[in-house]
């Protein structure tokens, strides 16, 4: 390696060789050279396959072991000294016997096996609020995906210079038996144990481990946010960029609005991608929120992506990127469900051959591709900007048939605290369990909040009153159903109508109506024109579905009550607030059927920002 390590490093790198005993270790340090190298070890391996080099140059393809194909949030562990500090939203298991249980799985797990040194650098190189990482692991599919996903190599070596302030994260896939598979979070160490999955989100300590868990510990006590949000800049014809970021659960579309191509009707906008699922957010000296991307590249889901859903990444994905349980076609291209019109005959993520009439998917649905960001036709040069990008706007989404409506907005920062706290979502294939079963997941972040989620409201509670200039704060969901189960909403590129309506309110244009959930588009303030709705479709999708809304109450309380005396009483407050509201709509809905808004509120009411 081009850059030294300095001695916590290696003292570090020692001591996990002395527990997996591996047959030798190689130092990595990003280069051209070492990927090609690594690339061919992975083939031999067969822990990649080669794809067709004349139509996808530098691409791979990785079939995982089927029982290793998402995330596992039940085995998945945050190990800080107190229970309590945990919290009841996550697992947890004393430090103590975290080291001993996982140690015992370690212990000579790489004695057949390379152990790979991967430092890497999260953000930009020029901020003093970047992290550095190091993994240590057996598996080239995982150094080759932190070669994309991260700043790696020399880079984040000289970032960390003599300092012992970098995380510890020891990866082994041991024998991917999930009995023996363990992810674990020691928060006062700044260190990951990650043992027995080869799994992306398991297995690449950069991001949720790192960039989500153990740095949403750091921000709150540092001052800062970090969040399971896409950054995506939207340009007008005018040239004026808006930042927002967005909160969706995982495998819910953020990668599309991240690279959102906005319909026909809005020529002359651009979008600028920043960033597709981590942002880390920082009151800036303005009384603004600056928010960085601190990932290198995008690990998307790729059923579903399409010309139509995805136009831009499907642009990215013709060079250098990794594919993981997709299909492969006869002509050793890729296919997933959801991507064109499927192949008369193709081989199935497990390797078998696939037909059109075969029981199963082609493509697992968690199936994956891993890409640089730079690779993005929507790339934003702000992703390298290390003050990042001031936000105007955050939006919290979720998988929702019935009840939310396409788009509201809070009235204050503490209600859209609350809206972001009482989140529900179905449940998708990005983690193990069933799939489409309605759980509460606030702010998207309930498998990856490194600590007391109660704390964590009130942290967010803390961050806002701080702040001269919030962002405003969005609910929008794109998944609205009619009682047929048909989208209401075309979602998409056509979403881009609903976040005209968003900038138009951040710069104090846009027309709002109170209703007892919050400020929704005033009638007309988002364009219909040239969308094929079925009739009355707006009206169902920002229909206040009363009885949904009481029973949405109720469940939420059964969050709330988990947090005992942690929970923030202004949660409380703006859940009892709602209920009144709501109470008092309905019985006025109940005697003038659907009553008219009642206030109808210009912009003004909020200063533009
Ligand atoms: C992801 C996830 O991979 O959220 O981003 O599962
Ligand atoms: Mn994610």
């Amino acid at each position: 390696m081009g850059v030294e390590p300095n001695k916590a490093v290696a003292a570090w790198v020692d001591e996990c060789a002395r527990l997996c005993t591996p047959r030798s270790i190689v130092w990595c340090d990003g280069s051209e050279e070492e990927r090609a190298q690594l690339t061919k070890v992975a083939l031999e391996s067969g822990e990649l396959i080669e794809l067709n080099q004349d139509k996808l140059p530098g691409c791979y393809l990785h079939r995982s072991a089927p029982n290793d194909v998402a995330r596992t949030e039940k085995l998945t562990f945050i190990c800080c000294p107190e229970k309590e500090d945990a919290g009841p939203t996550n697992n947890w298991m004393a430090p103590d016997e975290a080291y001993e249980r996982l140690g015992g799985i370690f212990k000579g797990s790489m004695r057949d096996r390379t152990m790979y040194v991967v430092p890497f650098l999260m953000g930009s190189p020029s901020s003093q609020f970047s992290k550095v990482g190091f993994q240590v692991t057996d598996s080239v599919y995982a150094v080759l995906n932190l070669r994309i996903m991260t700043r790696m190599g020399a880079v984040a070596v000289e970032h960390l210079g003599d300092s012992e302030d970098f995380t510890r994260g020891l990866h082994c896939r041991a024998d991917l038996n999930e009995e023996r598979r363990f992810i674990c979070h020691f928060p006062q160490d700044n260190t990951i144990w990650s043992v027995g999955s080869g799994y992306g989100g398991n297995a690449l300590l950069s991001k949720k481990c790192l960039a989500l868990r153990l740095a949403s510990a750091y921000g709150r006590q540092e001052g800062w946010l970090a969040e399971h949000m896409l950054i995506v800049g939207l340009e007008s014809p005018q040239g004026e960029t808006t930042y927002i970021a967005a909160a969706f659960p995982s495998a819910c579309g953020k990668t599309n609005m991240a690279m959102l191509v906005p319909s026909g009707r809005y020529e002359g906008w651009k979008v600028w991608t920043v960033g597709d699922d981590i942002a880390w957010i920082r009151p800036g000296k303005d009384g603004r929120l600056y928010a960085v991307n601190p990932e290198a590249g995008f690990f998307g889901v790729a059923p579903g992506t399409s010309a139509r859903s995805n136009p831009s990444a499907m642009a990215m994905l013709h060079r250098d990127a990794i594919f993981t349980n997709v299909a492969e076609k006869k002509d050793g291209t890729v296919w997933w469900e959801g991507m064109e019109p499927p192949p008369e005959e193709c081989t199935d993520w497990k390797g078998r051959p696939w037909t059109p009439a075969s029981s199963e998917t082609a493509a697992h649905p968690n199936s994956r591709f891993t890409v640089s960001i730079k690779q993005c036709p929507s790339y934003s040069e702000e992703w390298e900007n290390p003050r990042g990008v001031p936000l105007s706007a955050i939006l919290f989404g979720a998988r929702r048939g019935g009840v939310i409506p396409l788009v509201y907005e809070s009235y204050t920062w503490r209600h859209g605290v609350y809206m972001g706290a009482t989140m529900a979502s179905e449940t998708t294939a990005a983690a193990t369990g069933r799939v489409g079963v309605l759980r509460r997941d606030p702010f998207a972040m309930l498998p990856f909040c490194g600590y007391n989620m109660a704390d964590y409201w009130r942290h967010w509670l803390d961050v806002g009153s701080g702040l001269k200039h919030p962002p405003r704060i969005y609910r929008v969901n794109w998944f609205r159903t009619e009682k047929d189960g048909r989208f209401l909403w075309p979602g998409f590129g056509e979403n881009m109508r609903v976040l005209e309506w968003v900038i138009s309110r951040c710069h104090g244009k846009g027309l709002a109506v109170e209703t007892p959930i919050g400020y929704v588009p005033a009638p007309g303030a988002i364009s219909v024109e040239g969308l094929d709705l079925s009739p009355g479709a707006m009206d169902r999708l920002f229909e206040i579905d009363h009885p949904g809304w009481i029973s949405a109450l109720e469940s939420q309380t059964v969050l709330f009550d988990k947090f005992g005396d942690r929970l923030p009483q202004e949660m409380r407050q703006e859940h009892d607030a709602l209920e009144k509201r709501l109470t008092l709509s309905y019985a006025g809905t109940r005697v003038e059927r659907r009553r008219a808004p009642r206030t109808t509120v210009s912009a003004e009411r909020h200063p533009p920002r």
